[in-house]
């Protein structure tokens, strides 16, 4: 496929309710949605970086520099075989694997709509649900967490995530439990402490409480950059940690399996440079027998898409962060939106490409910031 044009909007939008986590507390999501046009069709894709670089040092300036400068001129008017092939010619672009995942999921869309194939039968997908839970961010107190816990429960979530940090951890946790004893719970630190502290983030010894509360996993409790400290403090619970910052290309994820690290993998295409890097990274946790999960970066209906195309693949054993469109947002940019099944599980588009489609009035409403790149007429006809 021959790409002539590329479109970058850099969008806005509310939350329905704001989202806390160690990192911060947002009313709105920012991110990029890319447009990109080959042979007559249009493919979507999502960059997943934020406005500011607190879950990851990414954001949407940084992605829009590099898609622009480097990203899309290495692929504008070339022969593209698919995404594999953009893959080939990103690797020059070291690192910012968000912009790189933004662009590689349009590649997708395209190569599926071409092919008129959906995006879960070319990743390899089998099922036509996904098993999804919710991911619950900080609360004011413990009595409002269980509050809002309940009120998901309710919609049908058949498992919660809560976000803890230093002095919202142990207590918060245990009152959830204490209300829903059965219910299938697991918590996510985002890096907010250290096996070793020295300055700023909290000892982690604050969590072995956590080991007596029947959770699924403990996600990411320590710094993105350590895996070393991650496999002490493994040792340390019978319960799984599971990783999310930290792995960003299947080779962290084997080194984090090899030193026992983690027992659970958490997968964001975003983070870990694209779909192809996803599938590499499942394939890999798959043969070992470790269970991975797809995880959620409130993306729109584009960036949603994909996220239940890829969780559709077998080895994807526990819930993901794929909640319906009405957890995050009162309006959304596709036509479609996502609901929940009465059995917490979300159905996988199944039409080419994403199978989703973009309503172009949402789309301009909450646009910030638009740029159209084209390629350059080279042949001139007089
Ligand atoms: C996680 N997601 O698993 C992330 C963290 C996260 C659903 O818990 C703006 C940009 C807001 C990135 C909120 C969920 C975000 C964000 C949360 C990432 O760690
Ligand atoms: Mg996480």
């Amino acid at each position: 496929m021959k790409i002539d044009r590329v479109t970058l909007y850099h969008l806005r939008m509310s939350l329905c309710t704001p989202f806390e986590t160690s990192f911060g507390r947002i009313h709105e999501r920012e991110c990029i949605l890319l447009a990109v046009r080959a042979e007559g069709l249009t493919g979507y894709g999502e960059c997943v970086a934020d406005r500011d670089p607190g879950y990851a040092y990414e954001t949407v300036g940084t992605a829009w520099h590099i898609l622009r400068d480097f990203l899309v001129p290495a692929v504008m008017g070339q022969e593209l075989t698919g995404p594999a092939d953009f893959q080939a010619r990103a690797a020059r672009v070291r690192g910012h694997n968000m912009a790189k995942a933004g662009l590689e999921l349009a590649l997708w869309d395209l190569a599926g709509q071409r092919a008129g194939r959906s995006l879960r039968d070319l990743l390899g997908g089998a099922r036509e649900r996904v098993e999804v839970g919710v991911s619950v961010g900080i609360q004011p107190s413990p009595d409002a967490l269980a509050e809002t816990v309940d009120g998901y429960l309710a919609q049908g979530y058949g498992r919660i995530k809560i976000k803890i940090k230093p002095g919202h951890d142990v207590v918060e946790t245990r009152a959830v439990r204490r209300a829903f004893p059965d219910i299938r719970l697991q918590v996510d630190a985002n890096s907010a402490y250290a096996l070793v502290p020295a300055g700023a983030p909290a000892s982690a010894d604050a969590l072995l409480p956590l080991d007596d509360l029947n959770l699924l996993l403990i996600e990411q409790p320590l710094a993105e950059d350590d895996l070393w400290d991650h496999s002490r403090l493994q040792r340390r619970f019978r319960t799984p940690l599971c990783l999310d910052e930290s792995i960003h290309a299947v080779r962290h994820a084997r080194q984090a399996l090899e030193m026992a690290a983690c027992r659970v993998i958490n997968i964001k295409p975003g983070r870990v440079g694209g779909l192809g890097e996803a599938v590499a990274i499942h394939d890999l946790c798959r043969a070992a027998g470790v269970p991975v999960w797809c995880g959620g970066m409130l993306e729109t209906g584009v960036g949603r898409a994909a996220n239940l195309a890829l969780a559709s693949l077998p080895g994807f054993t526990l819930p993901g962060d794929i909640s319906a469109s009405d957890r995050y947002y009162a309006q959304d940019i596709t036509h479609e939106s996502f609901t929940l099944n009465p059995d917490s599980t979300i159905t996988v588009p199944t039409a080419p490409g994403l199978g989703v489609t973009v309503d172009t009035a949402a789309l301009a409403r909450f646009t910030v910031a638009e740029l159209a790149l084209e390629a350059p007429h080279t042949a001139r006809h007089r």
